[in-house]
């Protein structure tokens, strides 16, 4: 697959997709990579990408035009800025048939993911979507976020997804980007030395049908006792049957603790499961109705 990355800051991508499983897909040419400066497609002479927002308020947010010509670029294939016999013609040589160029041809095989706060959350199961795409590209606001015409326009063209990776504010979404490239790049055949330690982990579900919808629970390895703790005695049995009952009523304890909205969720327990629930105080004791409604 291809992922390009269009940032204010393509160094802070210099480290991280040369390291680990997304290094060595890179190295293989599994996942290819393109980071493309912003600023690159500024046009005046002090490269500015952002301005005052329309309507007050604090803060600067990013332009149109420059954004605009940046996807416009990289989406037609050329990563740089085009030469000016490659751009679009100006509105003074259009036939009059021909559409306006913000209402452009569509450009197939890519799709764009703005990562944003307000955008939708991104899962596991987002992130096995997009593993299965021939061709994301990541676009990096940062200030107060990039104008709303960039995604308006662009929607006419790819598919486009605003993605939240969480319920707080970062100053770019270059990190989120990142979150995102990690979670979709392990999920490439043979980018994971292991094929199935992708599945079965916390949110996997696809390997371990038992396990779906839960969090992980512990894990362990040698020594059998580290400063006094001993490996519970279950996993060393041999018993694969009471293993796999056991992992999953660690997994339900922690699920229970950790995220309630997961467990509100679950279909078809047990009787063992709603022992083990029941054990770690679920359901929580309902709060009163609040004296507002
Ligand atoms: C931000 Br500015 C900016 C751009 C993207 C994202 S994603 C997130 N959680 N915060 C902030």
């Amino acid at each position: 697959m291809r992922i390009d990355i269009v940032t204010i800051f393509p160094e802070y991508f210099d480290g991280p997709l040369r390291v680990s499983l997304i290094g060595k897909a890179a190295a293989r040419g599994d996942i290819e990579f393109g980071v493309h400066d912003l600023r690159s497609w500024a046009t005046d002479v002090h490269h500015s990408v952002d301005d005052l927002p329309f309507g007050g308020g604090p803060g600067m947010v990013m332009k149109p035009d420059v954004w605009g010509d940046a996807l416009e670029a990289i989406l037609s294939g050329s990563s740089g800025p085009r030469p000016p016999e490659a751009r679009p013609p100006e509105a003074g040589v259009r036939l009059p048939e021909a559409r306006p160029p913000e209402a452009g041809a569509r450009l197939p095989g890519a799709r764009l993911v703005v990562p944003t706060p307000s955008g939708v959350p991104f899962t596991q199961d987002l992130a096995a979507r997009y593993a299965a795409e021939p061709w994301l590209v990541f676009a990096c606001g940062r200030y107060e976020g990039i104008d709303g015409r960039v995604v308006q326009a662009m929607r006419a063209r790819i598919p486009v997804d605003e993605v939240s990776i969480g319920d707080y504010v970062l100053a770019g979404g270059e990190a989120a980007a990142l979150v995102m490239v990690e979670a979709v790049g392990r999920l490439r055949p043979g980018v994971l030395g292991n094929a199935a330690s992708a599945g079965d982990d916390s949110f996997g579900g696809q390997d371990d049908p038992a396990m779906r919808g839960l969090l992980e629970g512990p894990v362990y390895t040698r020594p059998r006792e580290w400063r006094g703790l001993e490996v519970p005695e279950v996993l060393l049995s041999g018993h694969h049957a009471a293993i796999a009952r056991w992992r999953r009523d660690m997994a339900l304890r922690r699920t229970a603790a950790h995220r309630p909205d997961l467990i509100a969720a679950l279909r078809d327990l047990d009787r063992r499961d709603q022992q083990v629930l029941a054990e770690a105080g679920w359901p929580p004791e309902q709060a009163p109705p609040s004296r507002s409604g």
